[in-house]
């Protein structure tokens, strides 16, 4: 297809990439995806006739429409497209993309702002759950200028801090879908887990590494790689995945203690390139990881006490705030971070 398509492109959060409402794509949704290969560029690394920036973090959509569901404002559908083979998957939810959800469904008039804040109830199509996020609309406009940091962004830039509820087995079904804190892998003790999205946690020091390597280091780090790649297929299936060998879930994060003064220390594999930061939903399963007696995460952790947790979740450029509430018997039972947003062309695109 070689029409020109509405498009908004914006940074959300720590991934950047376009987002649509769904009547101005193709209803079919092999249509979809071969138009969406066009606009990112994929398959080729470098993304060079496309949209994409050749990184699994900046090829990413967003499709939007109002919901028809009872107290939910808009439903939202994201699409990871692979950078290097001709792949889009609908396998998982991205909390970063996410960030931009509330202020893009503000801008196209799918809701109305109320006042100075606007809360946007969203359905996570992906995985059936429902997130709020809160947008700034002075004067009843959503405004991306502010102060709050977020780390991996430069600058300061609005708030919009993201609500969770009932996040655990978004994908698999169960918060533990192997039912154990604890499986052993290759020799390797991991936790399989899912609160909002599909990891694998485990001991950076049990992978041979420190778990304080920077982005680049471990990108070219091919054996480790491969060792986790090969942990990685065999528990797709136990985390009722399938066969993982063409999905971006789990996601693969090695753990260490903390160094900064956080709850623990994290590089992830998203699952074949390094993150440059982490996940939103993989940070609050790698915290929820922790708060589990008994497993690899738990005996590394900083844990502060109270019901209401905050946890921060050092990363390769920084630190990630997950605050989570607790109930009577330790399970979370919600999830908040602040993330920010940032509208940045709002145009047509052509695949
Ligand atoms: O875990 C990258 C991102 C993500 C996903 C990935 C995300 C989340 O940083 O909710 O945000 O894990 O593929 O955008």
């Amino acid at each position: 297809m070689s029409d020109a398509v509405r498009c908004m492109w914006m940074r959300g959060g720590t991934s950047k990439g376009g987002y649509f409402l769904k009547e101005d794509l193709p209803a079919d949704t092999a249509a979809r995806d071969a138009f969406l290969l066009g606009v990112m560029g994929s398959p080729d690394p470098r993304q060079i006739d496309g949209m994409g920036g050749a990184d699994p973090l900046t090829s990413k959509v967003a499709v939007v429409q109002r919901s028809a569901r009872a107290g939910i404002d808009v439903d939202y559908l994201f699409l990871q497209v692979f950078v290097d083979q001709a792949i889009v998957s609908d396998a998982q939810n991205c909390g970063n993309i996410l960030a931009g959800i509330g202020p893009f469904a503000i801008e196209r008039g799918l809701v109305a702002a109320t006042g100075d804040e606007t809360r946007v109830s969203i359905y996570m199509e992906n995985t059936g759950q429902v997130a709020v996020a809160t947008v700034q609309t002075p004067g009843g406009v959503p405004t991306y200028a502010g102060e709050a940091a977020i780390d991996g962004v430069p600058g300061t830039h609005a708030p919009v801090p993201l609500e969770f509820r009932d996040t655990a087995g978004s994908s698999c079904g169960a918060l533990l879908p192997s039912g154990n804190v604890v499986d052993v892998i290759n020799g390797v003790a991991v936790t399989l887990i899912d609160n909002g999205m599909p990891c694998v946690v485990m001991k950076a020091a049990d992978l041979g590494i420190t778990g304080y390597e920077d982005r680049e280091w471990l990108d070219a780090a091919t054996e480790l790689k491969a060792r986790i790649e090969a942990i990685r297929l065999i528990v797709g299936p136990m985390m009722n995945l399938g066969d993982v060998a063409e999905k971006s879930v789990p996601k693969m994060m090695l753990v260490a203690p903390p160094r900064a003064g956080g709850a623990i220390c994290v590089r992830s594999f998203i699952p074949h390139r390094a993150h440059a930061t982490i996940g939103v939903l993989g940070a609050v399963s790698v915290a929820t990881a922790c708060l589990l007696p008994g497993s690899p995460a738990a005996a590394l952790a900083q844990i502060p006490e109270g019901a209401r947790k905050t946890l921060s979740v050092e990363h390769p450029t920084g630190e990630m705030s997950c605050v989570l509430e607790t109930d009577d018997t330790g399970a979370v039972i919600s999830a908040a971070l602040l993330r920010t947003a940032r509208k940045l062309m709002d145009g047509v695109v052509f695949a």
